[in-house]
């Protein structure tokens, strides 16, 4: 069998679907070489010196770990000097990261959770680097990139992707043409196209959901989950099963493969809030790699990719996957402020 690489993909997308820009092409070759970086230092583990925390915190007061902000450095140095973006943002950094002046000046903004899954870096357990692609506005040419140029909608993305290093390292991409994805091949370090046109079942029996939480989740997100716990001999009238990674990225990496649920949704503990995760670098790709799927995700009531962000940091609720699935969970928010 002839393998099909990233690059081959790309290439092809470009100009069979006419459907990216020669520079978007270029700048998720970089990407996706950084996250090959970024696998290699993740693979090292303890013998890498790379476990463990540090000192300092990020802009929403988490303990960084010492893989957070090297990979958040090695997306920083690969994509800075590439000439296609004019700003990048990241999880780890309180404010955007405009383009040196050294550097010539693209017009795309990059924007990226460099090390998804903190909880799970130091006890080997899957994590992963998720990427949005917007552009940059183009009365932004003449003068600094600003924070404010960074919120757009979702609607807006031009490509998102996620790699997660797990037993394999797979990126999932989508230039808004389909959802693909690609295995790294350790001995040609290439990545290898291997999910072709993902498509995830309109229905499904498993959710994923942090239960811990269940005493402080809103009436519909406790009906929904009921309903399922209550299997065969309840209104569903089938079993559920549930899993949580507590990774983003491999519990949706796991929707794309089989189906299923994934629920970050608002909860009680910080009522102020609207969720945990974050809208523009973690909602945002995986909203549109699930609906370029065939899935959904909303916030409980609206489609998340509509959403108009506030702010750079700015959390959503998150409810995503099966499409079937995610429209009940949407319904029963909808019934509830009636
Ligand atoms: P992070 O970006 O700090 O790693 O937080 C995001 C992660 C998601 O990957 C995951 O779905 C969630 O946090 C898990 O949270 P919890 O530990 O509350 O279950
Ligand atoms: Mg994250």
């Amino acid at each position: 069998m002839k393998h099909k690489t990233l690059t081959q993909f790309l290439i092809e997308q470009q100009r069979l679907e006419n459907a990216l820009p020669a520079d978007v092409r270029l700048l998720i070759e970089v990407v996706a070489r950084a996250c090959k970086t970024i696998s290699h230092h993740v693979s090292k583990g303890a013998l890498g010196n790379v476990l463990g925390s540090l000192d300092s915190s990020n802009v929403q007061g988490e303990v960084q770990k010492k893989l957070d902000v090297l990979s958040n450095e090695i997306l920083l140095e690969a994509n800075e000097w590439g000439g296609n973006l004019a700003a990048m943002a990241s999880e780890e950094m309180d404010s955007i990261y405009p383009i040196p002046h050294a550097y010539p000046r693209g017009g795309y903004l990059l924007l990226f959770d460099p090390l998804d899954g903190s909880s799970n870096i130091d006890v080997n357990v899957s994590i992963g680097t998720i990427f949005s692609v917007l552009r940059a506005p183009a009365e932004a040419d003449q003068r600094e990139i600003e924070e404010a140029d960074f919120l757009q909608p979702g609607t807006e993305q031009v490509a998102a992707g996620y790699a997660v290093y797990g037993p394999q390292t797979v990126l999932v991409l989508t230039v808004g043409t389909g959802t693909f994805g690609f295995t790294l091949d350790r001995e040609t370090h290439s990545w290898i196209l291997t999910h072709e046109k993902i498509s995830i079942p309109e229905d499904t029996s498993e959710f994923a959901i942090n239960a811990s939480n269940m005493r402080h989740w809103a009436e519909p997100v406790r009906r929904y989950i009921d309903e399922c716990l209550a299997g065969t001999t309840g209104p569903r009238e089938r079993n559920f099963n549930m899993r949580w990674v507590a990774s983003m990225v491999a519990d949706v990496h796991r929707i794309l493969c089989r189906g299923g649920i994934f629920m970050y949704p608002w909860d009680a503990r910080e009522p102020e809030r609207a969720g945990k995760l974050r809208l523009m670098y973690e909602a945002n790709p995986m909203a549109f790699i699930v609906e370029q799927a065939g899935g959904a995700a909303t916030n409980g009531t609206q489609r998340i990719m509509e959403l108009q962000p506030q702010q750079l940091h700015e959390r959503v609720s998150v409810i995503l996957g099966s499409r079937n699935e995610v429209e009940r969970v949407t319904r029963y928010h909808h019934e509830a402020q009636r």
